[in-house]
């Protein structure tokens, strides 16, 4: 799937234009966006400044030679990339396998236009058929938590780092509860009011009505425009 995230990633990098504001999305399909990007700074003297999703995202920026900037110094952003996990058909999305979704829902709630770069694999009929929704908690309130969700999904779990490392934390401080939804989500819009509502949890990977385009990269090198 390399072929295929390279193809994406270049592809959605040619959207960007001198002046624009750009939030910069985290994983390794959007990091081929990121670094095509630098490319373009350094080659062809692209201005553009970038809002980092995570503390990898701007990591890799900085290598890059991006500019960075914050969302206190900019009102809106011209556009927004970043991958995803899962996506629907109605292009609703499943983030966070990286832990990183809370900071890449504001960014993307900031962009007029959010582009999201993924491959075939992350195609689904209805969201949680293959991947978890994870909800990033604050770490007192993730017993009452666990057992809301218990009640609600198929099982859900604290994910935990490498062997004895604990609780994975986010760039937040917070930890993360894995949703499993056996068989895909009934109804996406119901599970996010109710994981919004629930005292102690930050925010969760589900993302709906939020992408305006998808660019799906295929092994050939194609790109198809969703
Ligand atoms: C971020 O990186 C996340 O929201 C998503 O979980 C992941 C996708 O990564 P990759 O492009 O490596 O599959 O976009």
């Amino acid at each position: 799937m390399e072929e295929a995230k390279k193809a994406a990633g270049e592809q959605a990098a040619d959207l960007v234009r001198t002046g624009m504001r750009v939030g910069l999305g985290t994983g390794s399909t959007t990091a081929f966006a990121l670094r095509a990007i630098g490319r373009r700074i350094r080659e062809s003297s692209l201005h553009v400044m970038g809002v980092p999703t995570s503390f990898a995202s701007e990591r890799l920026a900085r290598e890059c030679g991006i500019p960075l900037t914050t969302l206190e110094e900019v009102e809106a952003l011209d556009l927004a990339l970043d991958g995803a996990d899962e996506v629907s058909p109605e292009l609703n999305l499943i983030k966070g396998r990286g832990g990183a979704h809370t900071r890449e829902k504001v960014v993307a709630a900031q962009a007029k236009r959010f582009v999201v770069l993924t491959d075939p694999s992350k195609d689904v009929k209805r969201l949680g058929e293959k991947r978890v929704v994870p909800v990033e908690v604050l770490p007192m309130a993730t017993g009452p938590v666990l057992r809301t969700l218990d009640d609600v999904c198929t099982e859900a779990t604290l994910r935990m780092g490498k062997e004895k490392d604990g609780p994975v934390v986010t760039d937040q401080g917070f930890w993360i509860i894995d949703a499993r939804f056996e068989g895909g989500i009934d109804n996406p819009h119901a599970i996010d009011r109710m994981l919004r509502d629930l005292p102690g949890v930050l925010d969760h990977g589900l993302f709906l009505d939020m992408a305006t385009d998808i660019f799906v990269g295929h092994p050939d090198g194609s790109v198809e425009h969703r």
